[in-house]
């Protein structure tokens, strides 16, 4: 099949997971078309079935605002014609699948049936899509979407509290791809880089953003490093981070505290890691949790959103209500003094990773788009 799918390039997690969803599709022999505003960071391998194609937003002084769904609708309309595309999967419904419906319906008037696959991902439904300047373009579309996904069923219930949907919700949720890790690519972790033996290494990764809660990730490394040896890696960049680096300062625990800043090598980091920190806000999935349970990394977390549908309480490690930073050191605590908890929490970690492989998840998605391509608006 030959698909085209929009997506945000960056480093969150609805672009990894468009990305990874496409590599795997052309794997599989699909012809996959990425149409964004730069290359995916990590769509690092261009083929033959493989292309991107960059959506150019002119600079012109009249628009204080550069007008970039409508490029972003005009450059679909051209590589669906130019590659023949028989279905378009936007990830994200902000502006994506506003603009994917201008696409289809501009298409339509050449007689071109593109069926639309609208995915949410959370933000664009928690945060974004749920306020009043947004909402009316946000229901719209998803309710002009051919087929909608959402990768939780917490994020399925919540878009519908908060729009008027009128169109089945299908959960397929996100997905990580376990055979990457079989071969142990990893043993060599060079742990011994960034910690001392007997020290642990626990982990936080994310965009730093508000939602994330950074400074109870600090919190709550601050309650731990008072019982046990411990360092602290935070990867990423984001709005958060001057305020982080302040804490880390006030608390006294800079030695003990590395900002590794935005990472290529993310599996690289968790495989020395022991424990991995998501207290956020809000999460509709928590798709670096699900990497860091692959590398067989123990997760506190809250339990918002789709957490719980990945952070297994108890086993792959603990949940506990949002701000709970007590509760959340005292788990960690829990799973790092005793070297046989950890581990078990470790292997459990993996195995409950295990569920949302890749294999058991693709064939979902190959499901409707075979379902979406019988459909015409
Ligand atoms: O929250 C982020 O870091 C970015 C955001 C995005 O849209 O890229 O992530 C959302 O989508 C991810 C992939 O489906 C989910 O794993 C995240 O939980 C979700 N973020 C939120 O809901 C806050």
């Amino acid at each position: 099949m030959k698909i085209a799918i929009v997506c945000y390039p960056t480093f969150g997690g609805s672009g990894v997971v468009a990305t990874e969803l496409g590599l795997a599709l052309a794997k599989r022999g699909h012809e996959i078309h990425f149409v964004t505003y730069s290359q995916p960071v990590r769509l690092d391998q261009l083929s033959s079935n493989v292309r991107f194609h960059e959506v150019h937003v002119p600079e012109y002084p009249l628009f204080h605002y550069q007008p970039y769904e409508l490029a972003l609708s005009s450059k679909l309309v051209n590589v669906v014609k130019q590659f023949d595309i028989e279905l378009l999967h936007v990830h994200y419904a902000i502006p994506h699948a506003y603009a994917g419906y201008m696409a289809k319906k501009m298409l339509a008037e050449e007689g071109i049936n593109l069926p639309m696959v609208t995915t949410l991902h959370g933000t664009d439904i928690t945060l974004v899509g749920n306020h009043p300047f947004y909402k009316p373009a946000v229901t719209f579309s998803i309710n002009n979407s051919d087929i909608v996904t959402s990768v939780s069923k917490s994020l399925k219930e919540d878009t519908l509290k908060f729009f008027k949907i009128r169109n089945e919700i299908e959960v397929i949720p996100n997905f990580i791809d376990c055979s990457k890790y079989d071969n142990k690519a990893f043993t060599d972790c060079q742990r011994e880089m960034m910690a001392d033996n007997k020290e642990k290494i626990i982990t936080h990764i994310s965009n730093f953003r508000k939602v994330k809660r950074i400074d109870d990730v600090i919190k709550i490394f601050y309650e731990i490093q008072k019982e046990i040896d411990a360092k602290l890696m935070m990867v990423g960049e984001g709005p958060e981070k001057e305020m982080a680096e302040d804490l880390v300062d006030e608390l006294n625990i800079a030695d003990k505290v590395m900002f590794l800043g935005q990472s290529h090598e993310i599996d690289k980091i968790l495989c020395f890691s022991d424990l991995f920190l998501l207290p956020s806000e809000k999460e509709s999935f928590g798709l670096s949790a699900l990497e860091a349970m692959v590398n067989g990394v123990a997760i506190i977390s809250t339990n918002t959103g789709g957490l719980p549908e990945v952070n297994q309480n108890g086993i792959s490690g603990y949940l506990s209500d949002v701000g709970d930073v007590q509760a959340m050191a005292a788990n960690a605590l829990k799973i790092l003094e005793n070297d046989e908890t950890l581990e078990k929490f470790k292997n459990n970690a993996r195995s409950v990773a295990e569920k949302f492989d890749i294999k058991n998840v693709m064939p979902l998605y190959e499901d409707i788009y075979q379902r979406a391509l019988h459909t015409t608006l």
